[in-house]
């Protein structure tokens, strides 16, 4: 496995994003984009406790994906102020994923604008994350597989992205989004897992106030340093295929996902699981593959 530091500029203008970046698809990390947001300052957890304390938040763990689960489904609910308490007194599996801020916290919708990167970024669909320490998302890409421009606030958090092109190495789930739940791609085990010697991504830390450039339908895995959140502005995928793969898992996919589930149960995913393995190993069989470590 092959993780290459992700490129940092300090700022950068919309024609050398498009340029050097979106055209190219390659991921980059802004330093300094959102100095001048009221956010900078502002957005911390006792800032959002301050705001948000007595919202009802959906919680995501890393628990094995369960058939009962529905497609994106909550572990657990809590007080945004108790979530908040939690992450700063111990370390907690507990995630908000994907959580609107238009539709929950409109008020922060004052301290951050829409920046003009030369691509058009979807209003109604800024969405915030929270992690405490250690917490991590799964190997994972959007089902709309948009450009995602993800802004950190309050704390460190490790990015670890691999272009589709690797896809083939990475035991992905069929009729899902991530790869084989088994895998721990903070320290991964390339006994266990031989597909991932072959694997050639990115890394970074991203610190308060960085944003980092995801192109379009990137795998991401994110791990949290110390408890923190971000927000993720998108826009849509502008090469066909992707658009066209967007539409197939967003009006197709995940429905067909859900229905297997409800009739088939936990066999259904544990073929799913059996399948990711076949998939990479038979990939792996035909050899002719660069081998990193
Ligand atoms: O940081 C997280 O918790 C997940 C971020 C993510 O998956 C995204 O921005 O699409």
């Amino acid at each position: 496995m092959i993780l290459q530091e992700i490129p940092r500029i300090s700022t950068i203008s919309k024609e050398e994003f498009i340029k050097n970046y979106f055209k190219p698809q390659k991921p980059v990390v802004i330093e300094r984009f959102v100095e001048h947001w009221p956010a900078f300052t502002k957005w911390n957890l006792d800032y959002i406790k301050s705001i948000a304390g007595d919202k009802i938040v959906p919680l995501y763990d890393d628990r094995p994906v369960d058939y009962r689960d529905g497609f994106n489904e909550p572990h657990a609910r809590m007080k945004m102020s108790e979530y908040i308490e939690l992450l700063k007194t111990e370390p907690t599996k507990y995630r908000i994923f994907l959580w609107n801020v238009l539709k929950e916290i409109p008020e922060l919708q004052k301290d951050y604008s829409y920046p003009d990167f030369g691509l058009k970024l979807m209003k109604g669909l800024p969405m915030l994350f929270f992690g405490g320490k250690h917490s991590h998302t799964f190997m994972h890409y959007d089902i709309d597989l948009a450009n995602i421009f993800h802004f950190h606030f309050d704390g460190r958090k490790e990015c670890i992205l691999f272009p589709q092109t690797e896809t083939k190495y990475l035991y992905k789930v069929p009729h899902s989004l991530i790869t084989h739940e088994g895998i721990d791609f903070a320290k991964p085990d390339f006994e266990q897992w031989p597909g991932l010697k072959h694997v050639n991504g990115y890394k970074t830390h991203l610190g308060h106030g960085e944003v980092l450039y995801m192109p379009e339908g990137y795998w991401h895995y994110m791990k949290y340093i110390t408890p923190g959140f971000s927000i993720s502005l998108r826009a849509i995928a502008r090469n066909p295929r992707n658009l066209g793969r967007a539409f197939y898992n967003v009006l197709f996919m995940r429905h067909y996902d859900n229905f297997m589930r409800k009739i088939k149960g936990q066999k259904w995913i544990e073929w799913k699981n059996k399948r990711a393995i076949r998939n990479t190993e038979s990939i792996i069989k035909q050899g002719n593959l660069n081998t990193y470590s």
